[in-house]
């Protein structure tokens, strides 16, 4: 089978990305500046069983805005590089993640298109990660991956609700990306 890796590095006056990705390997590091997102990155890697090394350097002083940002977009670009004509995958992946009290539900479609959708009520900040960014990770991968994204999170502890929408999506991707059978899951015979 054609190897399903991809590496990005992406710099410029904000920030410094160096995104890689591995379908098919489990093994992950994750650097960033801000704690709550290497958490929530380290979540994902575990959770979808993809293999990545993300390295993230930023103005953060600023605000965090511009790290999550880039990281999304190289993350999403690295993903479409490694997911390649979508032949044998599964496409659609979904989760339900209960965490205590809170919980998320995530359904994706890797559709080549990429619109992020989010229903519930989101906000507050964890150290310098604020919700606004959470939502903007997921807008943003979802744009640079093509990957459409539902996502829907109820609850009342932020780190909670924000974990259990990082896993949703995880889970979800980890089924969406698997390889399942020889074709393209598509009557038209092409996913764009
Ligand atoms: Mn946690």
């Amino acid at each position: 089978m054609k190897q399903r890796k991809a590496s990005i590095e992406r710099e410029t006056k904000e920030t410094r990305i160096i995104v890689e990705v591995d379908l098919d390997s489990e093994s992950y590091s994750i650097t960033t500046p801000i704690p709550f997102l290497t958490h929530m990155l380290e979540t994902l890697a575990k959770h979808s069983g993809i293999g990545m090394r993300i390295s993230a350097e930023g103005d953060v002083e600023i605000d965090e805005h511009h790290t999550v940002e880039d990281t999304a977009i190289a993350l999403g670009k690295a993903l479409t590089i490694a997911v390649g004509d979508k032949k044998g995958i599964e496409r659609f992946g979904d989760a339900v993640v209960p965490m205590d009290e809170s919980v998320a539900i995530c359904g994706i479609d890797v559709s080549g298109r990429g619109v992020f959708r989010f229903d519930g009520e989101i906000e507050g900040e964890i150290r310098n990660f604020k919700a606004e960014n959470f939502l903007h990770f997921f807008e943003t991968l979802s744009r640079e991956s093509g990957i459409n994204i539902y996502l829907s999170i109820s609850g009342k502890n932020l780190h909670h609700m924000m974990e259990a929408g990082f896993k949703a999506f995880a889970i979800s991707l980890r089924k969406a990306l698997s390889i399942t059978h020889s074709d393209i899951r598509s009557t038209k015979g092409l996913i764009e």
